[in-house]
């Protein structure tokens, strides 16, 4: 018997078919794509000789994943939302592009629609004892020169590291506030010092955590988006020196030039000014934006959010 060495394995055709390759209909690059996936699934189950059970239960968790909405808490925690951002830092160094603040993930708990002020907001409520936090700072042009009008975006945990909305026991955008530059190009808040997030312990992500033997812990962070009309969208967090898990952040995030140094104040006089009156923590950063080239670089990338 003679074999044509053009026949397609049965596998071949398997994967051929079920990737829609033969039809004349869908979205090319979406099936190029599901096909490569779909043939690297079937290679790791040949290679691990992966057993129906095992198979079920990957299945099955995907569908815990989805129940419980930590798919992208699972995509910050295996590194891949990480991995987006050396993707975009490779993609500048190789077009010799300036870059100003470096970026850093967005993580899943962002939420859109904080109350917006100019210059200055209180982010907490109030309700809690925590560490009251001066963050302040100035947004600049790679020259140096103050962005007025720049919309800087924060939200950061409270004193248990729970957000608020995802953590209904905080009030309404407590923790999360937009305040826009003056002409000299500063912000400034007062809010508490957050303290670093871990995964939720039941749940999906840390269950796979576990299974590697890692930690779902992030350190003490502030995020921010810092926005400005023909500046480049800024994505970014600050870590908190100090924190032991600066440099062990289950979502890979820390980076050199974003750790700021909590710095305590004492002086009576500047708590005062400060409509503080008690000592408390300082932390400063700032932001250094680049112009934007295309006008789509200048808003923050598509991706479902909570009120957007
Ligand atoms: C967070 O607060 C966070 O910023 C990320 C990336 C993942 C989980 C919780
Ligand atoms: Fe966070």
């Amino acid at each position: 018997m003679s074999v044509n060495p053009a026949k397609q394995t049965e596998l071949e055709s398997l994967l051929a078919i079920s990737s829609g390759l033969n039809s004349e209909q869908g979205n090319e690059r979406f099936k190029a794509i599901m096909h490569q996936l779909l043939s690297d699934l079937c290679q790791t189950i040949r290679k691990f000789d992966i057993t129906d059970e095992e198979f079920w239960l990957a299945v099955n968790y995907l569908n815990e994943l989805g129940e419980r909405k930590e798919a992208a808490l699972l995509a910050a925690g295996l590194g891949l939302e990480h991995y987006l951002d050396m993707r975009a830092d490779e993609k500048e160094a190789a077009a010799g592009l300036d870059v100003g603040t470096p970026r850093t993930i967005e993580g899943p708990l962002y939420v859109a629609g904080a109350p917006l002020s100019k210059q200055f907001a209180r982010m907490d409520d109030g309700s809690e004892a925590g560490e009251p936090m001066w963050l302040y700072g100035q947004v600049t042009d790679l020259q140096g020169q103050p962005v007025a009008g720049a919309i800087v975006d924060i939200w950061h945990a409270n004193t248990l590291g729970g957000y608020s909305f995802f953590d209904q026991s905080q009030s309404e955008y407590h923790l999360r506030r937009r305040v826009e530059t003056g002409a000299d190009g500063r912000y400034a808040v007062r809010s508490i010092v957050p303290y670093g997030y871990g995964c939720p312990p039941d749940g999906p992500t840390q269950k796979l955590l576990n299974q590697l033997g890692r930690h779902g812990n992030r350190p003490a962070h502030v995020h921010f988006f810092v926005s400005a009309p023909g500046y480049k969208h800024l994505t970014t967090q600050i870590n908190l020196n100090g924190d032991a898990y600066l440099w062990d952040d289950f979502a890979f995030a820390t980076r050199e030039e974003l750790i700021a140094d909590p710095v305590k104040i004492t002086d009576d006089k500047l708590a005062k000014e400060r409509d503080i009156h008690q000592p408390h923590t300082e932390v400063s950063f700032n932001f250094t934006l680049v112009e934007s080239a295309q006008a789509g670089e200048e808003n923050r990338i598509k991706r479902a959010r909570v009120m957007e």
